[in-house]
């Protein structure tokens, strides 16, 4: 199926031109019969000399009615721009266009209508003239009469040849069925109606709504006036929604894939039309078929923030259209650059953001997402419109790859500097390293630890066989507490017995390096070791074991098994006399 839209000045001859192609009557109320008008969309669809079907949302070409017009062509990719022989171009005619190429329609054919009344020549020109500047381009014409049915074989003809150059539908894409029409059906319910642009829909599908806990369930679905139990993009499309009420949902309401969309009231876009500086503080956004009062923030020449007064599932990428209803005034189409911007609290934060803006087009850039947000959740981007096709560094979490590589030094200068200060503790708690890196989740800390760092127990540190018991590390770091300044006074028997420390204790105070061993039951703290060669070098040398005790001011108890051990390790050699020299 293949889905256009019609647009052009009022009485133009929109809706005669869609019955007489149709059969079907667009103007569906009472009223609308009455005044000859159309006021609200209109839906029907024809088959074509090719098989195909085309479907037509028939607009309102009235003045007051453009917010009912934009919302049938937000969601459509197609236009059937329809003008009068007799009348030519006119306000609406332009102000429609304007609409379309707000919105970037670049697929189109133009219909002068009520060719029974007056040459189609001079309205073609002019008309083929206008849309030619706009994203619509080169159009074919066709001049036609709903009255007398001239021309409409050959419309039918270019309506089969836009349908062909139309892209394909990508129909494993996300649904987002902007809602056009809601009604009440008796026996079935809620039904609401748009047009499927890209994706799939099934009886029995959940669904999201934006503001609704829960999702909606499709109970059933309508195509071209009939049940289906699916329906593929493009399509018209009318789902009936289990449980729904009514009032729940209307115009400018979406039906989502779960988890696929965000819903944002704060957005960076580019603006297509006029510059932002001339731009009204409040405007109309028209998107899909909502349309939402905004508040344009400028930020760069080109760029501006857009403060929703409801929230809408949109993605990066989107067009849409800024509206003046003041003035009756399309001011220009914009595309969504970014879905969830940084708030700009600090001064001078608007301008580096236009800067940060300037670089963005637009189109989903998974590397530029990253660089920008650093660390994000693969949930997060999809929900934006970014396709994720990297892989997540821990948990669904993604991170720019230079940024992470940073985060991994900082990790190991964090942990080696915790244990400086705290050098008796078996490593940082893995919470106090997230604070310390500014991480939302410690699942990323973990996964920021490699070897030779390990984690122990919730800690980081040094890959240790023996980490320390917490109530010997507390035992150990009383010891230094006590015995800091004293360094060669080993805590005599019954006060190491006081602290808790007992010969298992010191075993694994010494086997994780906190502890030095001199004999049992003498124990200095490790440092103590360079100290006393230290103090030692500075004695005459070769100097006895009376200078030395004298010096280190310490006890024979600490000072004859010190001085083994120094020997031992060739720090201080023993002579024949017994005296000692310092070995440098
Ligand atoms: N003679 C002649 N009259 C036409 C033709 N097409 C439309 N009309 C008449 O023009 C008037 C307006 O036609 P509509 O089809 O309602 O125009 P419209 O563009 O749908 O108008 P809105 O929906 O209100 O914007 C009606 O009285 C039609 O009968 C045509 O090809 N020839
Ligand atoms: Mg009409």
């Amino acid at each position: 199926m293949f889905v256009v839209a019609t647009a052009g000045h009022v009485d133009h001859g929109k809706s005669t031109l869609v019955r007489a192609l149709t059969g079907m009557e667009p103007d569906r109320w009472a009223e609308e019969r009455r005044r000859g008008m159309t006021i609200d969309l209109g839906f029907a669809w024809t088959t074509l000399p090719s098989g195909g079907t085309v479907a037509f949302v028939d607009v309102p070409g009235h003045e007051r009615f453009v917010p009912n017009m934009l919302a049938g062509v937000g969601p459509v990719p197609a236009a059937l721009i329809v003008v009068a022989a007799d009348e030519g171009w006119m306000p609406q005619s332009a102000e429609h266009l304007a609409a379309l190429d707000a919105l970037g329609v670049a697929y189109g054919l133009l219909a002068v209508t009520r060719a029974d009344l007056a040459d189609p020549g001079p309205a073609t020109a002019r008309a083929r003239a206008e849309i030619a500047e706009t994203s619509l381009g080169a159009v074919p014409a066709v001049a036609v009469s709903g009255l007398t049915g001239a021309g409409l074989p050959q419309l039918r003809a270019a309506l089969d040849r836009l349908a062909a150059q139309l892209p394909a539908p990508v129909v494993d894409d996300p649904v987002r069925l902007w809602v056009d029409r809601s009604f009440t059906v008796r026996g079935s319910g809620t039904v609401v109606t748009g047009t499927l642009g890209a994706g799939r829909l099934r009886v029995g599908d959940e669904l999201e709504l934006a503001g609704a806990d829960e999702p909606v369930r499709v109970r059933g679905l309508h195509s071209l006036g009939e049940a289906r139990p699916e329906a593929a993009a493009v399509a018209r499309v009318a789902v009936n929604l289990r449980g729904t009420p009514r009032d729940r949902l209307g115009r400018g309401d979406a039906l989502l894939t779960p988890g696929r969309f965000h819903h944002t009231d704060l957005v960076d876009v580019r603006l297509a039309g006029d510059p932002a500086a001339d731009l009204p503080a409040t405007l109309t956004l028209h998107v899909g078929s909502a349309a939402v009062p905004v508040r344009v923030r400028p930020l760069g020449p080109d760029t501006v923030r857009l403060r929703l007064a409801r929230p809408l599932p949109l993605l990066v990428g989107d067009r849409a259209l800024l509206r003046d209803p003041g003035r009756h005034h399309v001011s220009g189409g914009v595309r969504v650059l970014d879905v969830a911007p940084p708030p700009l609290g600090r001064r001078g934060a608007a301008a580096a953001r236009a800067q940060v803006l300037a670089e963005l087009d637009g189109r989903p850039d998974l590397a530029g997402e990253l660089r920008r947000r650093r660390l994000i959740r693969a949930g997060a981007l999809i929900r934006m419109g970014v396709p994720v096709h990297a892989e997540p560094v821990a948990g669904d979490w993604l991170a720019d790859p230079a940024h992470w590589r940073r985060l991994g030094e900082q990790l190991t200068e964090e942990v080696a500097r915790h244990a400086r200060e705290h050098p008796l503790e078996p490593g940082m708690p893995v919470d106090a390293l997230r604070q310390r890196l500014a991480l939302p989740d410690r699942v990323l800390v973990e996964a920021l630890v490699r070897p030779p760092l390990r984690i122990h127990a919730g800690r980081v540190g040094a890959a240790s066989a023996n980490a320390l018991p917490e109530p010997v590390a507390l035992a150990v770091q009383r010891v230094r507490a006590e015995y800091g300044d004293r360094p060669f006074r080993a805590p005599e028997a019954d006060r190491l017995v006081d602290l808790g420390l007992g010969p298992r204790e010191i075993g694994a105070a010494v086997r994780a390096g906190a502890l030095l061993r001199l004999a049992d039951n003498v124990v200095l703290l490790p440092d103590a070791l360079d100290d006393a060669v230290r103090v030692l070098a500075g004695l005459p040398q070769p100097f006895t074991l009376s200078a030395a005790r004298q010096a280190l001011d310490t006890t024979r108890r600490v000072a004859v098994p010190l001085l083994e051990l120094l020997d031992r390790r060739g720090a201080t050699r023993r002579l024949p006399d017994d005296a000692r020299i310092v070995v440098t």
